[in-house]
This record gives C-alpha cells, structure tokens and sequence, in this order.
C-alpha cells in the first residue's frame, strides 16, 4: 500500500481520521446521513487518498456520486477510480475490497440515481447546478 496522502480540505481530512481511527463509530455523519469512506489510488501520484461520500445502496451494492456539490467539474477521484477501480469501502466497521464500476446505462444508473436521492435529497439539486452529468459508480464484489 502506497503512502496515505490526507485530503488538503482539512474537513475532510479530520472526518476520515475520526471515522479510521474509531473504527467507525464516530464521524460517519454528514449532516445526520450516513457516510461511508472509500480508499482508493492516485492516477497521477499513486498515492493512497481516502474519500468521506455519502453512503448510498441500491439493493446489496454501494453507490458513489461524484457530485462535488454540483461544481462544474467532477471531483478528481473519479479520475482515479477509472484509473483504478479496486478501491476499499469502509461502511463504519465494514471494510470490503470492492471494484468500481461506473455506471453508463441509462436505466441502470436511474435506479442508483433515484436510490442516491432518497439516501440524500441535495443530490437532485447538486444536479440542476451544472450541466455536468454527474457521475455515478458501483461497487461490486472482485
Ligand atoms: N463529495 C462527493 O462528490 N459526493 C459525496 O457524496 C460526498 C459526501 C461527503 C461527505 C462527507 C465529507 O466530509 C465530504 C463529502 N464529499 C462528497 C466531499 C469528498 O470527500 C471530496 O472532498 C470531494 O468530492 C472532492 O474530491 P477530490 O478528489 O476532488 O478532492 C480534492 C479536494 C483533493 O483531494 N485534491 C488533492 C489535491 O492535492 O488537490 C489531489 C487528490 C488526488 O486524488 N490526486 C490524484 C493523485 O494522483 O494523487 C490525481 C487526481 C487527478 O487526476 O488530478
């Protein structure tokens, strides 16, 4: 495993320290929802970063959106899940070795889209800010 390389948003940097470092019993919460932290590897550096998203499942599969807030830019870990797509998922005490899938079809990502909103309603309006298709990946078992 590469260096852990920490998010420059110190935010986020600190919400995965306490999430690692409790073994997920605190700081798994955005704003009262779930979240879920993903381990993934820098396409550029090769470093490991660690990503806090919110924690979305669609039956027995986990569903990241690279929403960004709505930004008209994707966030760069997409870059790196398409890089690499064999990331980890940690979902408070659970760690699975999971692979990235992103999601192109159009009825199969209306289903994790439809199940991300309900998970977290800010997505649908992240969406109406940019034009931006935002992306939307699955984890499946490797
Ligand atoms: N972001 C989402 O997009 N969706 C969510 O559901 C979500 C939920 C969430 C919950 C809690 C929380 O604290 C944050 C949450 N975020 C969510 C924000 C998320 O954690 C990320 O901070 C955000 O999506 C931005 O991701 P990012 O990968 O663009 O992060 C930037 C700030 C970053 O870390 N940049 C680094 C830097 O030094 O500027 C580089 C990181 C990196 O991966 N570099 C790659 C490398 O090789 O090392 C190269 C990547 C490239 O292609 O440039």
């Amino acid at each position: 495993m590469s260096e852990y390389v920490p998010s420059p948003r110190e935010f986020v940097a600190n919400q995965v320290k306490r999430y690692e470092e409790s073994n997920g019993a605190e700081g798994t919460e955005l704003n009262g929802l779930a979240c879920v932290i993903v381990t993934h590897r820098g396409q550029k550096t090769g470093a490991t970063r660690k990503t806090p998203l919110m924690r979305v499942k669609a039956g027995d599969r986990y569903v990241l959106v690279a929403s960004m807030g709505g930004a008209p830019k994707n966030p760069v870990w997409v870059d790196n899940l398409r890089a690499h797509p064999e990331v980890t998922l940690r979902d408070r005490a659970e760690v699975l070795e999971v692979r990235a899938r992103e999601v192109t079809d159009d009825a199969e990502r209306a289903r994790f889209w439809m199940a991300a909103v309900e998970a977290f309603p800010p997505y649908a309006e992240y969406q109406t800010r940019t034009t931006r298709k935002i992306p939307v990946f699955v984890l499946e078992p490797r």
